[in-house]
């Protein structure tokens, strides 16, 4: 079968997720600004003009929704965290991210996404408990790990497993430029969508 991914299309884009139309099944992409949730969204489907990339923290600014089969969608979120912002953009993100996860009966997981680096914030276990809360599943990214030597990676593996107090397999530990961990994450990503059987 031919990777459903690499035909990703973008979709449409919407501010106020009770506009969207159904899906059959969705998973989205979630984390600080910045992050790397656009290029992850690029680098799964080997497409790098499909979701827009920024240098400059706050450059999705709504829902955006790419289709790789009929009815079967990747959703780039706007980021958490953003100190430049303006004040009503720091209300109303946070409004719209949290409308949209609370208001998708088909969505199938949540790939919420850390700098591996920066580790786990504050604002990251909120969004894992607010998911908790509404029964969505979620599975932790930890994103730019091309910029982490081996030895630093294995150290940082396991104060992030311990933080999240998760097993480290349970993390993907990824790279949108290098490709590492992209074929791991893939496969969750087909299975959750309805692809592949898991
Ligand atoms: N080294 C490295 N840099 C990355 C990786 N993924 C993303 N970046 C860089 O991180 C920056 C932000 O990437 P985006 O994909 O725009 O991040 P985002 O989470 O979508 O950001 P917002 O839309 O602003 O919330 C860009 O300069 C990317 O090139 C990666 O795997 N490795
Ligand atoms: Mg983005």
């Amino acid at each position: 079968m031919i990777d459903p991914l690499l035909g990703a299309r973008y979709f449409m884009s919407e501010t106020d997720s009770s506009r969207l139309p159904a899906a059959e099944a969705e998973v989205t992409f979630v984390g600080r600004s910045n992050v790397g949730k656009s290029s992850l969204i690029c680098a799964l489907c080997q497409n790098k003009t499909l979701a827009r990339v920024s240098k400059t923290p706050g450059r999705t600014q709504a829902i955006n929704v790419y289709e790789t089969a009929r009815g079967r969608w990747l959703v780039d979120l706007p980021g958490y965290g953003y100190a430049e912002a303006t004040k009503k953009l720091k209300e109303y993100w946070p409004e719209m991210i949290r409308g949209y996860l609370s208001g998708r009966p088909n969505l199938k997981m949540v790939f919420v996404l850390v700098d591996a680096e920066r580790g786990v914030g504050p604002l990251d276990l909120e969004m894992l408990h607010g998911l908790r809360e509404t029964g969505v599943p979620a599975c932790i990214v930890a994103t730019k790990v091309d910029r982490l030597g081996s030895s630093r990676r294995l150290e940082l593996r396991a104060a992030f497993a311990g933080t999240l107090g998760l097993a480290s397999e349970d993390i993907h530990w990824v790279s949108a430029k290098k490709t590492d961990g992209m074929r791991g994450l893939r496969q969750e990503v087909l299975t959750a969508l309805g692809f592949q059987r898991g």
